[in-house]
């Protein structure tokens, strides 16, 4: 316990006590949601029983989760009064998203979904269309997603509810966020893995995650280990975690009403008297013991007790539909009938439809009510990025190919003015690499965020720090996604290998971003910029198991109207990207480039126009002037392939200069589909200007070949794309040999541009015969030196040029 814990204002608590007029607020608007969901998941017509329940009422398919659906509506309830009688902001994240139709009921009852969308109006024609829209062709998903207001969690893919929630209250001191984790999603990895996020909160300059672990016992179709471990375990768990455990548990009407509020007013008591101490400057510095609940409560809570002899409430049984065979079997009709009675429609909507005051007692007001909260679209922050100019940090680049830096630096440089620009707007979330990333020059403005004891010997580490690193690429994730989603900026940086790890959070990302864009009323929010530099062709020192490009082939499957993927391939041009992504909203933003020291290729001038064009003729690599087809285009995608691709093209210009030869750099890679599939895709003139219609193009890519093979279908004879590219060979190995293994080596381009060029000219088969020579020479070379070839390893374009010229 920290000294601020024993601080706790006793008026606060005082909020624990309803008193009568508050109890039927908070009942009535509990019984209309749980009626609103009920309703959502059976009826399409009669939606206010006005009649007698008839088959021809029932939805032909029905679809929809009930059984977590009453404890997150009762929850909600309470979070309103709460707010209500505070004035706190806060909002609602519902780890068990297919509780969709409660959030979504919430929403009605508290206006804002008719506001937002005015045909579902607030009377009875309103609510019936509430109810046939809801898991329909045509109308919402089942989950609390992009649709519903107030979200910023779809909770579809289950794990992720306290790291959107520990994002989303960063540098956002006056929220509260409200995490509701089912006890089924505390099995998962990242789940397990995100009650640390207490360890990175500063109560003085961040918000509070208020989560409730709701153990309702059941998952889909068996129980919860939590839920059936010892209490005394669960609480010792959590504790362990260091948080203030408040347990709630029962299925007694009013009783849980009054536990509910008492808990919620405790745990918030709690809340402010950190944050009161925190920001009135007696924290002993100390990481405070934050509250959270465990809600014991039945899973169907409300529903049908036993069905067909069968026990459904407080089982695994009532996770979906209790009552399956509603339409057919007049039983069934009898007890969803009953079941619908039960929360006494009458008392909750008058004779239009409209709801009663009793239940719109329960409500907040305007921006305070949950689903209309500003917070959940995007509304906290100060709004764009103060960017400082990227060509401040620009390298000079006289002549490419000729100096060598690690790019990344520059990139850190400028995200540390960014940091000094944007002091609430921005962090790097990064598991544990931001100086291995060589963007440690962050640290000069901040340093690393940790709640937990910090020892004199650490660096950059501290409870004011906003870098955040976590070994969690899933927690750096989703923090950022909760950032962003809130309206703040950032950006992941992380091994590319490992971006696998938390690739699925990418692909959900992508699909809410998709989502949004078809919702006027939904605020773009800022792009998740995901970095990745350490990648898997300089991870030779690593070895296999970190060498893997498999991220990009996610987000190309991704919609165009999201996706983004830019493959700079020096420090001028990383630049030029990193600050179109910062500026960006509504997308998911991947930049590969490595951070070791590379060849650095365009002046910041050049880099800016090739970067806007996305694909340009490298005029000075090539031998081919553009007045007639060349006999091979080399084009290349991503750094260590473009150098490879340089280095063959100057092979071929100096061993047989007789072979015209282009070289096109791509680093936007979504100018390579057709138009009609990624809006960035370059259009038939410009491909052909690049590609050619028919000329062969042996195509270096620093992803699997058939990534490049998927983007250009549909171009003009698009097998003429020969794509060399990572195919799973790799060990811990010399930078050289990792190109040669997956034979994307300056050798095998230059025989596999002489084996698909349209003429062969004289001294081809020789210049076969040396590439082969010199990879042999490397074979034997690596084997013996440990190292690469002096002729690899210290190539750079200017001397062959100059014999050149
Ligand atoms: C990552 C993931 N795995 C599996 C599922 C399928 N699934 C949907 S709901 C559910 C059970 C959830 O149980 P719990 O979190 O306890 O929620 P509640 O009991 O409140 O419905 C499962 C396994 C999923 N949505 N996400």
């Amino acid at each position: 316990m920290t000294a601020v814990d024993s601080q706790v204002d006793p008026d606060l608590e005082a909020l624990g006590r309803l008193s009568d007029a508050d109890l039927a607020a908070v009942d009535a608007w509990w019984r209309a949601n749980n009626y609103l969901t009920v309703g959502q998941i059976y009826l399409q017509a009669n939606p206010l029983l006005r009649e007698p329940l008839l088959p021809e009422h029932i939805k032909p398919r029905l679809l929809g989760h009930w059984g977590t659906s009453p404890g997150l509506s009762l929850l909600y309830a309470h979070a309103s009064r709460l707010i209500r009688l505070t004035g706190q902001q806060m909002i609602y994240l519902a780890g068990p998203g297919h509780g969709g139709p409660a959030l979504v009921a919430a929403g009605y009852l508290e206006g804002t979904y008719s506001e937002i969308y005015p045909k579902v109006s607030l009377d009875e024609p309103g609510v019936g269309r509430l109810f046939r829209q809801f898991s329909a062709p045509g109308g919402i998903p089942s989950h609390v997603s992009v649709t519903t207001p107030g979200s910023i969690h779809e909770g579809g893919e289950l794990g992720y509810v306290l790291v959107h929630a520990f994002g989303a209250v960063m540098d956002n001191p006056d929220l509260v966020a409200l995490a509701v984790v089912g006890d089924g999603e505390a099995e998962t990895g990242p789940l397990e893995g995100s009650w640390k996020g207490i360890s990175f909160l500063n109560p003085a300059r961040d918000g509070a995650v208020l989560p409730v672990l709701h153990l309702n016992g059941a998952k889909i179709a068996g129980p919860t280990v939590l839920a059936r471990k010892d209490p005394e375990e669960v609480r010792s768990l959590f504790e362990g975690h260091g948080y203030d455990v408040i347990e709630v548990e029962g299925d007694d009407l009013p009783g849980m009403h009054h536990r509910v509020a008492q808990a919620l007013a405790t745990a918030y008591a709690r809340i402010r008297a950190i944050q009161a101490s925190a920001r009135g400057g007696d924290w002993d510095g100390r990481r405070p013991r934050w509250p959270m609940i465990v809600l014991r409560s039945p899973k169907g809570w409300t529903g049908p007790d036993v069905v067909d002899g069968i026990q459904v409430s407080g089982t695994w049984r009532a996770h979906q539909v209790p009552l399956s065979g509603v339409r057919e079997n007049p039983e069934h009709l009898v007890l969803l009938e009953q079941w619908l009675r039960s929360y006494r429609p009458d008392e909750l909507f008058d004779a239009d439809g409209r709801l009663t005051e009793v239940v719109l007692a329960a409500n907040p007001d305007g921006p305070l009510r949950m689903s209309a909260s500003p917070h959940a679209n995007a509304g906290s922050g100060a709004g764009d990025l103060d960017l400082p100019d990227f060509r401040d940090y620009a390298l000079p680049v006289e002549e490419p190919a000729t100096t060598k830096a690690e790019s990344t630096r520059q990139l850190g440089a400028m995200l540390a003015d960014v940091y000094r620009r944007n002091p609430h707007d921005f962090r790097l979330f990064c598991p544990d690499e931001t100086n291995s990333n060589r963007l440690g020059a962050v640290f000069e403005v901040s340093d690393r965020g940790f709640a937990e004891t910090v020892l004199p010997g650490d660096v950059a580490l501290s409870r004011d720090g906003r870098v955040m690193e976590v070994l969690s690429e899933h927690n750096c994730h989703g923090w950022l996604e909760g950032y962003t989603l809130t309206g703040r900026h950032g950006m992941f940086a992380t091994y590319e290998a490992f971006a696998m790890v938390s690739a699925s959070m990418t692909i959900q990302h992508s699909k809410w971003l998709q989502e949004a864009r078809s919702l006027p009323w939904r605020k773009p929010p800022p792009s998740l910029n995901v970095l990745l530099t350490s990648t898997a062709w300089r991870n030779d020192h690593n070895g296999f198991s970190h060498q893997g490009p498999g991220l990009i082939q996610n987000v190309i499957t991704q919609r165009g109207a999201v996706s983004r993927v830019y493959l700079p391939p020096d420090a001028n041009c990383l630049l030029s990207v990193s600050d179109h992504s910062l500026r960006s909203r509504g997308y998911v933003n991947l930049i590969v480039i490595d951070k070791q020291p590379q060849l650095q290729w365009l002046s910041i001038d050049e880099a800016v126009e090739h970067c806007a064009r996305g694909a340009g003729v490298w005029d000075w690599a090539g031998n081919d002037d553009g007045s007639v087809d060349p006999d091979v285009v080399l084009a290349c995608a991503g750094d260590v392939v473009t150098m490879e691709t340089v280095a063959a093209a100057a092979i071929l210009r100096e061993r047989l200069p007789q072979l015209r030869v282009r070289v096109v750099n791509v680093v936007d890679l979504m100018t390579l589909p057709r138009p009609k599939d990624h809006p960035h895709g370059m259009g038939d003139t410009l491909f052909r200007e690049l590609f050619t219609d028919q000329v062969d193009v042996v195509f270096a890519f620093h992803g699997y070949p058939g990534a490049v093979h998927q983007l250009v279908h549909g171009r003009p004879d698009a097998d003429r794309f020969h794509v060399r590219g990572f195919v799973e060979e790799g060990t811990t190995t010399t930078p050289f040999d990792m190109v040669v293994r997956n034979r994307a080596s300056r050798f095998h381009l230059v025989m596999d541009a002489i084996n698909n060029a349209r003429r062969t000219p004289t001294g081809a088969a020789d210049l076969k015969q040396w590439c082969q020579e010199q990879l042999d020479e490397h074979a034997a070379y690596v084997v013996e030196h440990l190292e690469d070839m002096p002729a690899v390893r210290d190539w750079s374009l200017a001397p062959s040029r100059t014999q050149q010229d």
